[in-house]
């Protein structure tokens, strides 16, 4: 069988909108935003090139000042950043793509040097990570963050609100709740990180609270079918863990079910690195405890996608790395043409060097 028999390549549909294919671009931090963390000027073409996959979720991006974690990355809490990303929706969408964007807080990913007035980082209780923050001036040990006060939580749903409302102006066609990879909802939902003694804090039940109600706050305001999640049950990125991660997602999933999300989008085993999970744990458990569309990243090549799709593990698929050094990925894929290498050295910050500049294959 040809690869473009696979319905990878086959239209789709995901809530209200009609993908042209099951690829998804991951969202991908590449920290090249303009100060007053506006998107790059280059943001809209680089999106643009990539516009056939059939959906894009753009890079995590802060709901607010306190959730800023690494240098240069780029805000949806003020005018200037929904005109900056205004520039970018447009621009995927005159190619026929779709976008949401990735709503982040950092929690204690962070440093005093990219908060207000040099604050401490914030997260459910004061566990300083291990590792070291991404700051202007290179990387600094993570230091021990301010616990939140109870009195302080609506004020952070309120950001997911307010955020998710300034998304939805910008021109997104949806927004996906970032509550992966170690950042301040998994800080909540995990008991190495929570240990607070509130109801936001003990039973699974409390540790889920917050994630819950942001994703209450935000459907109130964007329609369920245009809103996702993304969760990494097992990745221990950015030093999270938890004692009992099967019984705390079974119920995180079986919870979202209320709401009727578009997706849930899962990293499968270490975020970036190895899929082989923990002994014990299914994220396949989790796959058929929801009711909507799951998401796989995580390490896909072509023939595992393939693979997934026939064994039907996964409705779509979520690539990162190769889409970042392949503007037609799909296209490639389709055909069996080869990749073109990622240049590690333009990751993260810098110029149209390794943002724009990686060729298309008719473009060659
Ligand atoms: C890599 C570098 C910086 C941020 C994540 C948003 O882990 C990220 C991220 C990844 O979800």
């Amino acid at each position: 069988m040809s690869n473009a028999n696979s319905d990878l390549f086959h239209s789709t549909q995901l809530g209200p909108f009609t993908l042209q294919n099951r690829i998804v671009m991951a969202p991908l931090t590449r920290s090249r935003a303009q100060s007053g963390d506006i998107p790059s000027e280059l943001a809209p073409l680089y999106y643009a090139q990539r516009a056939s996959a059939g959906l894009i979720i753009a890079e995590a991006t802060q709901i607010s000042p306190q959730g800023k974690g690494y240098a240069f990355t780029p805000g949806i809490y003020d005018d200037a950043q929904v005109a900056g990303w205004k520039k970018v929706t447009a621009a995927v969408h005159a190619k026929g793509g779709h976008i949401f964007l990735q709503l982040w807080h950092v929690g204690r990913i962070s440093h005093p040097s990219l908060q207000p007035d040099g604050a401490l980082p914030v997260a459910p209780s004061a566990v300083q990570p291990e590792g070291n923050a991404f700051t202007e001036d290179g990387f600094q040990p993570f230091v021990t963050p301010r616990a939140l006060a109870l009195e302080e939580l609506p004020g952070i749903v309120e950001q997911y609100r307010h955020a998710s409302l300034l998304a939805i102006e910008a021109g997104f066609d949806g927004v996906e709740i970032h509550a992966a990879n170690g950042y301040l909802l998994d800080q909540f939902l995990r008991d190495k990180t929570n240990l607070r003694t509130d109801n936001y804090g003990g039973s699974i039940e409390n540790r889920s609270r917050l994630l819950l109600e942001v994703v209450e706050a935000v459907t109130a305001l964007v329609p369920s079918d245009r809103v996702g999640i993304r969760l990494s049950p097992v990745s221990p990125a950015n030093d999270i863990a938890d004692s009992n991660p099967q019984a705390l997602f079974s119920h995180v999933v079986e919870q979202l079910n209320r709401f009727k999300l578009a997706y849930l989008h899962v990293v499968e085993g270490a975020t970036g690195g190895p899929r082989q999970v923990d002994d014990g744990f299914d994220l396949q458990i989790l796959r058929r405890l929801f009711n909507g569309t799951y998401i796989a990243n995580n390490g896909y090549d072509l023939a595992l996608a393939i693979k997934a799709r026939q064994d039907n593990l996964a409705d779509l698929i979520a690539f990162g790395r190769p889409f970042i050094a392949n503007p037609d990925l799909v296209e490639r894929l389709k055909t069996g043409a080869p990749l073109n290498a990622l240049d590690p050295d333009t990751l993260y910050g810098g110029d149209a060097r390794g943002y724009t500049d990686y060729q298309a294959l008719n473009a060659a």
